[in-house]
């Protein structure tokens, strides 16, 4: 059996997750179920950074000490993600004893094949990114992702000899066309490597400025700088050095938003090539989500709650626009009135109507039995193909994180049984008396809706395992996986006749909005 490891980054606890954070997690989540679907061994993980001086600021400016802090905040996003359908296999923090023993053990190794250095270094230090930036990287003297005015800091550190294997990193990325994608952030990368502007990376932090990290284990005086530490978690949490975990399932995915394009794409990969491990299979890279044009940050206190959003408008719903609105790798604007649109024009109008449509005549019609095909007209035959052409497409594309697009294949399909409900007319073919057609009608919508359900659930678990239900069949399990997606893509089958399916369906209702004055979007009730 194939193995699928993928992870999201681990997120800072110096304060509480918003969509952001929900968005990636939701994608993982979405991913895994989607190979889990293709009969793959899957192991899912996420997680939260710990360390550093962000966090240590964050809890002194609340009076209280780092690790109470910590475990507070890290408690909040592991008891969200289950409230948002999503379903991880380990939950690292890097405050774990196992994690802080691996960084031990990677930083040795790297120690003693002779990677790591002791130099001086000053530089321009923002405590918002935990980096040193150099004068050419500012933007008028100010980060570029804070615009904030920058310390200048002056110290001996240790340094990663990490410039000795970028000759070999750009040529990875070369000849591996997909291992950063979208292209547009492998290209960002290989100007990055291109440029010159990336030199041996400081991994200490000398214990007079910080204490709240992992010491060094070839010096006391020392503790890891943050993002040396935070990364290593992709291995710890396999159980790197001597878990079996790690040789089963190492090389994994990632998936991460731009913000750390670049630790990710060159500081990792680097890093394990001096350790002597395999690096990463894929760096999957998506954009912002904005609220009125602006990135939604903690810092900015522009953020949207996920769980609330879930709650107001369904989780299935919210978890289905996520996936559909942002183009992966590019930026996505969320708003209330989108949300709305999407759920109204994709799931009550398009989906819904057809379930609903479809499941009550053939109540009406055959009481609640799916009917027994006759013979298959041209225009059956056409519906059967564009059904099993967009199932392979929605595999393609979703398994090339191209979520939005995959889920635009399958509304493809979703459009056009509706518009064979039309043409064909049940109601008519009833009329006249018309069984052997009425049957063949019905059974080849009931039998696509169902493949169109199964492909639905890696986004929408729920109403998937609803949708599929009412369609008479079980409602996908976790484990072990119950349908086999390729399978299912090849052959226009799966609903036996004689099965029960039920009488009505509605599981996405419309939602009606009312404006206020002041131009808010009140949701109506129902
Ligand atoms: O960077 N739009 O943690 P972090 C989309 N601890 N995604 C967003 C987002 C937005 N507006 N805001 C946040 C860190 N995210 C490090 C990672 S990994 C070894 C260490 C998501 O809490 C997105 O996945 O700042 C982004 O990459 C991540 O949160 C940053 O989380």
């Amino acid at each position: 059996m194939n193995s699928f490891f993928l992870t999201t980054p681990i997120y800072y606890v110096n304060a509480k997750p918003h969509l952001g954070h929900a968005y990636t997690t939701i994608v993982a989540d979405a991913v895994i179920r989607f190979h889990k679907m293709l009969g793959e061994d899957t192991f899912f993980l996420t997680g939260t950074d710990e360390h550093g001086d962000k966090i240590m600021r964050a809890a002194e400016q609340q009076g209280r000490s780092p690790q109470e802090f910590v475990d507070e905040i890290s408690a909040s996003f592991h008891d969200l993600w289950p409230l948002l359908g999503i379903r991880h296999d380990r939950f690292i923090r890097t405050t774990d004893l196992e994690h802080r023993r691996a960084v031990q053990a990677f930083l040795q190794r790297v120690y003693d094949a002779g990677d790591i250095y002791f130099g001086e270094f000053g530089g321009h230090y923002c405590y918002g990114c935990e980096r040193f930036y150099t004068e050419k990287e500012l933007e008028n003297g100010l980060c570029p992702q804070h615009k904030t005015r920058l310390e200048f800091i002056s110290e001996k550190n240790y340094f990663f000899k990490m410039s000795r294997y970028l000759p070999w990193l750009k040529d990875h990325i070369e000849k591996h066309e997909n291992f950063i994608r979208p292209h547009r952030y492998r290209t960002e990368v290989l100007a990055m490597l291109e440029s010159g502007e990336l030199e041996d990376l400081c991994i200490s932090r000398p214990k007079t400025r910080l204490q709240w990290g992992i010491e060094l284990p070839f010096d006391n005086a020392y503790v890891c700088y943050v993002w040396f530490d935070a990364l290593i978690n992709y291995i710890s949490a396999l159980g790197w050095p001597n878990g079996p975990d790690c040789a089963s399932r190492w090389p994994g995915e990632h998936l991460v938003a731009k913000d750390i394009l670049k630790p990710h794409a060159v500081f990792w990969p680097t890093m394990l090539k001096a350790a002597g491990l395999p690096v990463y299979r894929h760096l999957n890279v998506h954009g912002y989500w904005l609220v009125r044009d602006t990135k939604m940050s903690k810092s900015l206190g522009n953020v949207i709650d996920p769980l609330e959003t879930g709650r107001r408008f369904g989780l299935d719903a919210f978890r289905y626009f996520l996936l559909r609105e942002m183009r992966f790798g590019e930026d996505a604007s969320f708003s209330e009135d989108a949300l709305i649109s999407r759920i109204n024009a994709d799931l009550a109008n398009d989906l819904g109507n057809l379930f609903s449509r479809v499941l009550s005549m053939a109540a009406k019609y055959f009481a609640s039995r799916v009917p027994e095909p006759s013979v298959l007209m041209r225009e059956d035959e056409a519906v059967a193909e564009l059904c099993l052409h967009s199932l392979q497409n929605f595999i393609q594309l979703f398994g090339n994180a191209q979520f939005d697009t995959a889920l635009e294949s399958l509304w493809e399909t979703v459009r056009a049984l509706n518009k064979y409900v039309d043409s064909q007319a049940p109601w008519a073919l009833h009329k006249r008396g018309d069984t052997a057609r009425l049957a063949t009608v019905m059974h080849m919508l009931l039998t696509a809706m169902r493949k169109t359900a199964l492909c639905l659930w890696p986004a929408m678990p729920d109403a998937a395992g609803r949708m599929l239900e009412q369609l008479g069949s079980p409602a996908a399990g976790n484990a072990p996986p119950v349908y086999d997606l390729q399978r299912e893509s090849g052959a226009f089958d799966g609903l036996a006749p004689g099965t029960i399916v039920a009488e009505t369906s509605n599981i996405f209702p419309r939602i009606d909005v009312k404006r206020e004055p002041s131009g808010n979007v009140k949701k109506a009730k129902n």
